[in-house]
């Protein structure tokens, strides 16, 4: 039955104008003709019995084992065919595998490599990070800071410190100028640093100088920096600065108006806010 369906299906593509070639079996030459789909020849398990005549070529009966010898011959050359191209990209594929295992094993190689560069990669970073603390201890040693740890570092990156010995506004000057810093200026006109370092000059519960006065000229206040002050946004108590006396040219935080300033005379005695700036910028 299996090999009757396979003839259906070569008579049907026959019927669209191909001929079986002649063929010889048992010594008798037969010539087979298949009819179109509605004129089908009809196969049993022995015979092939033929319908109605088809328009392109004379009926006749065909023996069933000769077909079959015939369908053979077909699907082996086919299967034949089939065996030469498998045979032919066998190796191909076989190459493509060991190419794909060399790639898998290259790729965790690879990975390897990378976890062995990232670990040196952390490694140098704690070696530069401790060369770079190292460094700045010197540095800072040489300004006569022997630990930076006891000064606050800000959110600018700056340092401060109160310094509780008592001087004059010149001395507190020179005294934050000789650590490499300046008397606080940059974090204080700044609202948010100086909400962050007020709390050190609190601490020391008494007026403390920073780097602002109208030395140079009356009523105009330059920072340290040297930066000149903008009077309206500089935190004064109520009534300041109101040069008193004639002769109030240096400002401090004043502990008695409520943590705000106070221009004072320069020779007053006074705790002082140094500020230092970060080393590298960093
Ligand atoms: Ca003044
Ligand atoms: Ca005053």
């Amino acid at each position: 039955m299996y090999f009757t369906w396979i003839l259906v299906i070569l008579c049907v593509g026959i019927s669209h104008g191909q001929r079986i070639p002649d063929e010889s079996s048992q010594g008798q030459q037969m010539h087979l003709y298949c009819t179109n789909r509605d004129q089908h020849s009809v196969l049993t398990d022995q015979t092939v019995f033929r319908g109605k005549s088809g328009p392109r070529g004379p009926p006749g009966e065909v023996e069933y084992h000769i077909i079959n010898e015939t369908i053979k011959d077909y699907l082996t050359d086919i299967s034949g065919q089939i065996q030469a191209k498998l045979t032919q990209i066998s190796p191909i594929v076989e190459k493509s595998s060991e190419d794909i295992e060399d790639l898998k094993a290259a790729s965790g190689h690879t990975q390897t490599k990378l976890t062995e560069i990232e670990t040196d990669i952390e490694g140098l970073k704690s070696v530069m990070a401790q060369m770079q603390e190292h460094l700045e201890t010197l540095i800072w040693a040489s300004r006569g800071i022997t630990n930076i740890k006891t000064w606050y570092r800000a959110g600018n990156n700056n340092y401060y410190k109160l310094f509780s010995d008592l001087v004059t506004y010149a001395v507190a000057k020179a005294n934050c100028k000789r650590l490499g810093g300046q008397l606080a200026s940059a974090g204080y006109r700044d609202e948010d640093i100086r909400r962050e370092i007020l709390p050190l000059v609190k601490s020391g519960r008494s007026h403390a100088w920073i780097g602002l006065n109208d030395i140079r000229q009356e009523n105009t206040f330059i920072w340290e920096d040297g930066v000149t002050a903008n009077v309206s946004s500089v935190p004064w108590h109520d009534g300041e600065p109101n040069n008193h006396g004639g002769n109030e040219d240096c400002v401090d935080i004043a502990s008695g108006f409520d943590w705000e300033l106070n221009d004072n005379t320069c020779s007053v005695k006074n705790k002082y806010l140094c500020e230092l700036e970060a080393l590298f910028g960093i």
